[in-house]
Formats: structure tokens, C-alpha cells, sequence
């Protein structure tokens, strides 16, 4: 059994930060769980593009405000405490916060550890690992 906590996951290579958010990166393909899985927070006032052509990612907001557009077809879907947004079909979309969100996301197949958007919003299927 593997066991961490968020406080020593935040103070070590697990965290990646980018201009509109950080990612603590809990568990990771070097887990062998087949996902990866990462508590996320959006900064407030931030749009980010984000489009994941080489994963899946389940996204459940735990605290904040925000929405997510998808581009194809314009829709904007309010994220609350409590809602969950599933990228099944690899959807191109803008995710905005209002306020600060904290979200817990899954990604299918896991993240190496290193891993940040591209200009594209896209992650690319082989990265570096943090160890
Ligand atoms: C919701 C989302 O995808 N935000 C970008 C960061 C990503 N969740 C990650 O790498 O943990």
C-alpha cells in the first residue's frame, strides 16, 4: 500500500505550477494504478485552453467557483462544489474561475509527474517522471 498526504506532496517535486494553476500530483503512473490522480487548484480570474488529445480526465470540484466552455459547440457549464465534468470525448474547452477552485482530476492513461500544457492545452504521452 502507498500512502502520502497533500502537505508532503506540496512541498516536493510532486507540485507543477503554471501561470493559471498548480497541480500536487498524489499518485502517479509509476503507482501502476493505470491513472494518475491530483488535486488541482485554478487561480482566480484565469482562463486556461486546455484540450487533452492523448488522455481522458475526470474532474470533481471540491471548493470555488468557475465554468467550462466547450469550443465545438459554445456550451458553458457552471462548476460548483460538488460538480463533476468528465472529458470523454477528449473535448477542446476553456475552463475559467471565478474564484479559486480546488478540484480533484483523474487522468486515463497517468501522468508521468512533469507534465504541462503545451500551446495547445495538450499533454503529450511520454514525459519526464519526478523521480
Ligand atoms: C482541470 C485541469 O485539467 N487543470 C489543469 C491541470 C491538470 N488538472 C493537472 O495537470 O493536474
Amino acid at each position: 500500500m502507498i500512502v502520502r498526504t497533500l502537505q508532503e506532496a506540496e512541498n516536493s517535486p510532486r507540485k507543477i505550477e503554471s501561470d493559471n494553476w498548480n497541480s500536487v500530483r498524489l499518485s502517479l503512473k509509476e503507482d501502476g494504478m493505470g491513472f494518475s490522480f491530483h488535486i488541482t487548484t485554478i487561480y482566480a480570474g484565469t482562463e486556461t485552453p486546455i484540450w487533452y488529445q492523448n488522455h481522458l480526465e475526470t474532474v470533481y470540484c471540491i471548493s470555488g467557483e468557475g465554468e467550462v466552455e466547450t469550443v465545438d459547440d459554445g456550451k458553458i457549464y457552471p462548476i460548483r462544489p460538488g460538480t463533476v465534468y468528465i472529458l470523454d470525448k477528449h473535448d477542446n474547452h476553456l475552463l475559467r474561475a471565478h474564484k479559486e477552485m480546488k478540484l480533484a482530476c483523474v487522468f486515463n492513461p497517468p501522468l508521468h509527474g512533469k507534465e504541462t500544457h503545451d500551446e495547445n492545452g495538450v499533454y503529450p504521452l511520454e514525459a519526464e517522471s519526478i523521480s
